[in-house]
């Protein structure tokens, strides 16, 4: 398979995360990548090619121009608070909820950093918009080679995606990947595109960014948020606004599903993917399902993520996939790759 490959991903590297309390080791780890580098290239499986030009017009049409370049500039703002900076990850401490200004845009770095993010998990680092902007390059490189005929491609790359929204960042992601993978695919001529989130949590960012478009399609198969990260979406009555409605999808599964029940979701959500006759699929491929998953609660098994992969090339779909979730770093490569060679096969 062709693998658009992000080599500047290593410079994200996050030390902590803000977990119960404590500040934690971090999961998101350069790792990750490499593992599934390595086990494609095992196999000798992957065509791995680097992105051309970034499209950074693109970039801000998907996300908010004045979200783009606070995250550009973040880190040195960061910095110019204290020099002391320099050797820690930035993390919010304040958010504006429902009862403050929602108008304002203070002075204060620290105080606009709670506008552009939702949670205190997400380390921002010296290298997060480098490593995240050439992901995102990545997303749109894979998606016009599929629109130059390429029946697959895989973005492999890191930090994930599918968390960050139009103005936001969370959960590990900075810029929409798969958004902007589907975009693409949509200024490229495919008049529907869908996209199939099957990554554990729900893709709160790429739901919002599509939510009220009836030529987007989402469909995410996830951990129900009464129990699971993102918490405050990713419900089934979440159905689209406007003219998308009827255009999102959620199918919420309780912690603790098996790959036959997991499954059984994955038909449901394909026929809906048929019946909206989609030219194009962008799937965001989370492999934090894995029954090992250090911070997850599904229970696949090696041998489900080769169902999974060769039911979606039954599709015979053009098809970007876009590397998500998944933090089993010992597994991640035979899980990532049980999917892409079983879609081949
Ligand atoms: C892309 C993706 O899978 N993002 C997931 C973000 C989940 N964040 C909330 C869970 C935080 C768990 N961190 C635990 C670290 C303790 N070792
Ligand atoms: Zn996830």
């Amino acid at each position: 398979m062709l693998i658009v490959y992000n080599n500047v991903h290593p410079r994200h590297h996050g030390r902590v995360e803000m977990f119960r309390g404590a500040l934690v080791e971090g999961v998101e780890v350069p790792a990750r990548v490499e593992r599934v580098r390595q086990e494609l290239v095992r196999r000798g499986m992957g065509r791995f090619e680097l992105p051309g030009e970034m499209d950074l017009a693109l970039l801000n049409k998907v996300h908010a121009p004045s979200f783009v370049a606070f995250l550009r500039g973040a880190w040195e703002e960061w910095v110019a608070l204290d020099p002391g900076n320099a050797g820690r990850d930035a993390l919010p401490s304040y958010w504006p909820i429902r009862a403050f200004r929602s108008d304002v845009v203070p002075d204060s770095f620290v105080a606009r950093l709670g506008q552009y993010t939702f949670d205190a998990g997400t380390p921002l680092t010296a290298g997060s918009w480098d490593a995240a902007c050439e992901g995102a390059n990545c997303a749109i490189t894979a998606a016009r080679r599929v629109l130059a005929g390429e029946p697959a491609a895989f973005a492999l790359t890191r930090p994930p995606g599918h968390h960050a929204g139009r103005d936001y960042f969370g959960g590990y992601c900075f810029l929409n990947n798969a958004a902007l993978a589907a975009q693409a695919l949509r200024d490229g001529g495919a008049q529907r595109v869908a996209i199939l989130d099957v990554d554990y949590h729900h893709g709160n960012g790429t739901q919002t960014i599509f939510y009220d478009r009836p030529d987007v399609l989402f469909v995410s198969i996830h951990a129900d948020p009464r129990t699971d990260y993102p918490y405050y979406i990713g419900y089934p009555e979440e159905t689209g606004a406007g003219l998308g409605e009827g255009f999102n999808v959620n199918l919420p599964l309780p912690r603790g599903t098996d790959g036959a029940a997991w499954c059984r979701a994955l038909e449901m959500a394909l026929q809906r993917i048929q019946a909206f006759k989609a030219d194009a699929l962008v799937v965001s491929l989370g492999v934090d399902t894995y029954e090992g998953d250090p911070i997850s609660g599904f229970r696949l098994t090696h041998d489900d993520f080769l169902r999974v992969g060769s039911r979606l090339g039954r599709l015979a779909m053009p098809t970007v996939l876009v590397f998500e979730g998944g933090y089993a770093v010992d597994d991640i490569g035979i899980n990532t790759a049980n999917v892409l060679q079983a879609y081949l096969s």
